[in-house]
């Protein structure tokens, strides 16, 4: 919506809402769009969260604004939103893939009150164009008011803004530097979506994008982390090495996040340099440690036999990863979660995440599986349930596969597993414990919702014993550390502070 808002012409004040940072509900967005006098409103969902997107978009028209509505789930399904399928109307007009050429067009006919019902990115031969990225618009990082997504909560800020480095504000901005991925994996929407023309921004305006978020950062006595949304950040190899050496080179460093695959994680200049321009995190969809069910779904180059290998690889240059893993694959039999553990345990530890296959629709899946006749809940997205499977998996039955990623969860989220990855990380410096520690605290809420600060102070009361020997450790000597600033600086990237985080103030707001 940033790129969105940059592309808008000019002319048009243009507000931005993102539903997980600020929940509205039906009578709050009605309320809204007749205060702000808003004259077009523009919603963009995925698959999990269409159901919401359309109630939304209902109260915007019922209020008398027309709505258009754009993303991955309204390109496979424009009927459903157009209601052209037999269902009701939710939007005036759809945005067909990616709409960085059509926006301003949608924009003018809406002024024009003349809305047409799809907007395709087509040349004047009806070809499907996608944009280059090449110009890129620059984001007005400085102007933009990013309210919404700081996670510091507004009490303590005050305190926070006067810490080492400066932790006022705390958020963490999406970054494309290109898209696209080849790879096709069958339960992946972003191959049929962005096509496999992979297409880069150049170095220089990503490097420009950097330095506009660590000047403002830096301005307001806050921090930014980026998360680089690309789908697979190092698809070409030599590209993203030279722009993380310009990254470097122009002193644009922040910590950031990236998705890349592992099997181009093989690379130790590549990890090198990863860790040189201010990677902390990468996030490796791994999937299943089982190369059949790799294979299954067209991720044959997964290779289980070198995940150890890479992940040491990037844990030596104190990047860890996200490592994300799907259960009810074809393959899978009850005590998978059991099995992708006890590997999990012999490597550095990250932040594993369980998911189960689910068909999105475009996808091969959603195909194989509607033809095999194994789709349960064919539109599951009409009636979302968070971790609940959508069709038969092959060798276990469908509460089999639910007990399997609850186990998972369970398992690796526990005070005790957590517990044990802070203390396997004993030779590293106190920042990076402390790091992973707050990490996992975050991560278990994407399973087990923690919202609110009651959940917090009980979350944070099951796990006092790691609370209270990363504490000692840092002070010896000191009591009632937590109420206090930390005195002294653990390591370089001041992840000291995190040890204040206040209940309510975790960063992943509707179990996100
Ligand atoms: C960043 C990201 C996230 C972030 C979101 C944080 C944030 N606030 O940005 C996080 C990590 C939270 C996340 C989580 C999930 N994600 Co995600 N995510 C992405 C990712 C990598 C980038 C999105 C992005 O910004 N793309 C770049 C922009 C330019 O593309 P775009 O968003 O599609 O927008 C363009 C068009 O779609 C269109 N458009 C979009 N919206 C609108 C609106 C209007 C009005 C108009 C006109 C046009 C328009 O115009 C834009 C410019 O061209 C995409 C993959 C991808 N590359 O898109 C997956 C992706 C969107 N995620 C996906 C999924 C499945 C998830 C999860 C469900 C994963 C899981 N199993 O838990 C969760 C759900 C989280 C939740 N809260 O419910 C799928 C969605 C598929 C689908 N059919 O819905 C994708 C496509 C990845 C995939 N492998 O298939 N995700
Ligand atoms: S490698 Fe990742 S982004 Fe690329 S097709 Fe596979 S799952 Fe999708």
């Amino acid at each position: 919506m940033f790129l969105l808002k940059a592309l808008t012409p000019s002319g048009h004040e243009v507000l931005l809402i993102d539903g997980n940072a600020q929940p509205m509900d039906e009578a709050g967005i009605a309320r809204y769009v007749r205060e702000q006098k808003i004259g077009l409103v523009g919603i963009g969902a995925m698959t999990r969260m269409i159901a919401k997107a359309y109630r939304m978009a209902d109260a915007a028209r019922a209020a008398g604004v027309p709505v258009v509505m754009g993303g991955p789930h309204v390109t496979e399904m424009p009927d459903e939103a157009l209601g052209r399928d037999g269902g009701a109307r939710h939007a005036d007009a759809v945005a067909l893939g990616e709409a960085d050429e059509t926006w301003p067009k949608i924009v003018e006919d809406a002024v024009r009150g003349k809305l047409k019902d799809v907007y395709a990115p087509v040349d004047d031969f009806g070809q499907e164009r996608k944009p280059t990225l090449q110009p890129y618009p620059s984001i007005p990082w400085n102007a933009i008011n990013l309210d919404q997504f700081n996670i510091v909560p507004k009490a303590a800020y005050p305190l926070l803004k006067k810490l080492g480095g400066g932790w006022g504000t705390f958020r963490i901005i999406p970054v494309e530097s290109g898209r696209g991925c080849p790879y096709g994996c069958e339960f992946c929407t972003v191959t049929g979506f962005f096509g496999d023309s992979i297409r880069f921004r150049t170095n220089e305006s990503v490097v420009n994008e950097l330095l506009l978020l660590k000047a403002r950062a830096k301005s307001e006595g806050g921090q930014i982390a980026v998360f680089f949304i690309d789908d697979n950040f190092a698809i070409n190899v030599k590209r993203t090495k030279s722009l993380l050496r310009d990254i470097v080179a122009a002193n644009a460093q922040v910590h950031w996040v990236a998705q890349i695959s592992a099997n181009l994680l093989r690379d130790e200049e590549l990890v090198d340099l990863i860790a040189a321009a201010g990677g902390k995190w990468i996030f490796i969809g791994m999937e299943s440690i089982d190369p059949t069910n790799l294979a299954g779904v067209n991720k044959g180059f997964n290779k289980p036999g070198e995940y150890a290998a890479v992940l040491e690889r990037l844990a030596q240059r104190n990047v860890y990863a996200i490592t994300s893993f799907i259960f009810g694959m074809d393959n899978d039999t009850t005590g998978v979660a059991e099995r992708t553990l006890q590997q999990i345990r012999t490597w550095p530890p990250g932040l594993p995440i369980f998911g189960l296959l689910t068909p999105l629709p475009g996808t091969p899946l959603y195909k194989r599986l509607h033809d095999a006749g194994r789709l349960t809940r064919p539109k599951h997205w009409q009636e979302f349930i968070p971790f609940t499977m959508a069709h038969t998996p092959l060798k276990m039955t469908v509460p089999e596969a639910h007990a399997e990623v609850l186990d998972g969860w369970n398992r690796s989220y526990s005070p005790e597993a957590i517990a044990q990855a802070v203390d396997s990380l004993d030779h590293k410096p106190l920042g990076y414990r402390i790091n992973i520690f707050v990490a996992r605290l975050c991560f278990r809420g994407i399973y087990f919702p923690q919202m609110g600060p009651w959940a917090w102070v009980k979350v944070i009361a099951q796990n006092r014993r790691t609370i209270f020997n990363l504490v000692k450790e840092g002070f010896p000597g000191r009591r009632g550390v937590l109420a206090r600033p930390p005195a002294r600086s653990f390591t370089s990237d001041s992840t000291s502070v995190r040890i204040e985080i206040q209940p309510g103030s975790i960063p992943l707001k509707n179990g996100s």
